[in-house]
């Protein structure tokens, strides 16, 4: 008797269990708890496509007999560090895998050679990522940490969640008391997509190095949210180490800027980014977004 229109069942959900248990929903039997991370010489982009069949075009995963809980997107702000690339994905795609997620790594390379401008590129990052897909999750991720412990779980919390908090660069202290500013939000944290229109992203004012982070984290708190943290066992990362980059030198400005966040977030930020796609390209292990930001104004 019912006149409703049947609609063909969605394959997935029709013949997948969701992944994990109602007990264990992140299947924990699939961990290997802390990873011991060391950097491969010689290692090759070939040999990590090889080491991730399951992997397809745009650095896209979902688990192959279950459906994931959770799609997080990983967003990567980039610049020359190819090499940084390679171990990341190397250490970052089974991990991921290990997790039973639904995922794409989308890196943000920013185009020509004008001063770097970390958190403009996170902001293209979300813009660009939730175009091509309903992510419930966005870890914005630096391209030289590398997470140490599998319980480190890329999904999102009911707040901002700083992730990488224990880093060995700091002898994996917890970085908010070890750094003079208790609002660090920097290297690698997750958000939801209401979280980061919430608090209007990240500004797109500070170009080189220093100060977004923490312009960040103080926008989490004027936005009304708290930032969530791992514990300091998991919340481990291992920082490939290297130099300040050519064309990243220390902000000078970024003190001031910092004591004006209060009256600049809700001018700045996702509501007024502005750049240009170079090029999107569906590599195998990520998507490679080259954009123009455009230069200080
Ligand atoms: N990044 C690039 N290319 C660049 C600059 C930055 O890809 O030229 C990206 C990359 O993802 C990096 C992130 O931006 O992980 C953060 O930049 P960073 O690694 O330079 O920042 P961090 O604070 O640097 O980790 C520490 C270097 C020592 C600086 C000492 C200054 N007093």
């Amino acid at each position: 008797t019912s006149p409703l229109i049947e609609l063909p069942a969605d394959p997935v959900s029709a013949s997948m269990l969701l992944c994990g248990s109602a007990s264990d929903p992140i299947n924990q039997n699939l961990f290997c708890g802390p990873i011991h991370v060391s950097f491969p010489s010689g290692l090759t982009l070939a040999q990590v496509q090889k080491k991730n069949p399951l992997v397809v075009s745009g650095g896209r995963y979902r688990p192959p007999d279950c459906e994931a809980r959770h799609r997080t997107a990983i967003i990567i702000p980039h610049r020359h560090r190819e090499h940084h690339l390679k171990f990341l994905l190397y250490y970052l795609h089974p991990f991921l895998q290990r997790q039973q997620l639904s995922y794409g790594i989308y890196v943000i390379h920013q185009a020509g050679n004008y001063t770097f401008n970390r958190a403009k590129l996170m902001n293209v990052g979300f813009r660009e990522a939730m175009r091509e897909e309903d992510w419930d999750c966005l870890f914005f991720h630096d391209v030289d940490l590398i997470p140490e412990d599998d319980r480190n779980l890329y999904v999102c919390d009911a707040n901002p969640k700083h992730a990488a908090i224990a880093m060995d660069k700091f002898g994996y202290k917890c970085a908010a008391a070890v750094l003079p500013y208790k609002m660090y939000f920097g290297g690698v944290s997750a958000l939801s997509p209401l979280h980061y229109l919430k608090m209007n992203g990240f500004p797109n004012n500070y170009w080189g190095w220093g100060g977004e982070d923490d312009d960040i984290g103080v926008r989490v708190s004027l936005a009304g949210m708290f930032i969530s943290r791992p514990s300091l066992k998991v919340g481990r990362y291992k920082m490939i180490k290297h130099k300040l980059d050519k064309g990243n030198d220390v902000n000078p400005k970024r003190f001031n800027m910092l004591a004006k966040t209060r009256q600049t977030w809700k001018m700045d930020g996702m509501n007024t980014v502005e750049y240009e796609v170079v090029s999107r390209d569906y590599l195998p292990l990520y998507t490679n977004i080259t954009v123009n930001i455009g230069t200080e104004s």
